[in-house]
């Protein structure tokens, strides 16, 4: 057992646990360009073309799709930065996240 002091045994654990991780999601809508949508997702999920354009068909088709797994922090950034950059080009894209 490696915890040092009455705080560390008390307050804290030994082995580090695995992080909640949260699914970052597109939301279709009808107005947003399918470009932008495949620019979103190169710029900010770090997908290729390719793999942009198959999540932006996806999305477009049923409603909703993954754009990556992340810890609570990272996808919380990536949902402020899409609906950011959404707004200001006024687009209606919705980003949001969920818990995995
Ligand atoms: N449905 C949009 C259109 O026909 C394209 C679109 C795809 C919008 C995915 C949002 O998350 C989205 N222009």
């Amino acid at each position: 057992d490696d915890r040092q002091g009455a705080g560390a045994a008390l307050l804290t654990r030994t082995r580090p646990k695995r992080p909640d991780m949260y699914r970052v999601l597109l939301l279709n809508d009808d107005y947003t360009p399918m470009e932008f949508v495949v620019q979103v997702l190169e710029q900010f999920f770090n997908k290729s073309r390719e793999d942009a354009t198959r999540i932006m068909y996806h999305v477009h088709q049923t409603g909703v799709g993954v754009c990556g797994v992340y810890t609570f922090e990272v996808a919380e950034t990536k949902v402020a930065q899409v609906m950011d950059f959404s707004r200001r080009h006024q687009h209606p894209l919705q980003c949001v996240m969920e818990k995995n």
